[in-house]
């Protein structure tokens, strides 16, 4: 059984965080050391720890991710210009929240994705 975060606590609103979007499924607040002009963290409200986690069963969850991060990119008028979703899986993909999340990153050239 995984631990919970400190996502959890952003997701529940027991501590702050800047939250942009919240339904029944996913949580969208932004990062606290912004890699990007836009930097956003995409959350399932329920806890999955890492990729390895997914089920068939948080496939709608996961879906949703993705159609609010490109909700809040069109939003902050980055859609046409582009942006990069990131999603970290342990230790060799740099993952250090072990709450499940894509990154939006956007706002400015980002370079090329292993530079
Ligand atoms: P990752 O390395 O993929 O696990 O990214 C974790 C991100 O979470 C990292 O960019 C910083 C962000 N983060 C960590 N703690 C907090 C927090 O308490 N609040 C917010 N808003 N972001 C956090």
């Amino acid at each position: 059984m995984a631990e919970e975060t400190i996502f959890s606590k952003i997701i529940r609103r027991e501590i702050p965080a800047d939250i942009l979007y919240q339904d029944e499924l996913v949580t969208a607040f932004r990062d606290i050391f912004p890699k990007a002009p836009l930097h956003i963290l995409i959350v399932p409200n329920h806890l999955i720890a890492t990729a390895n986690d997914v089920k068939a069963s948080d496939e709608l969850a996961l879906g949703r991710m993705v159609t609010v991060a490109a909700k809040l990119a069109a939003e902050a008028g980055i859609a046409e210009d582009g942006y990069r979703l990131i999603m970290n899986c342990n230790s060799h993909g740099g993952q250090e929240v072990y709450h499940i999340h894509m990154h939006l990153l956007g706002g400015a050239p980002l370079g090329p994705m292993l530079s």
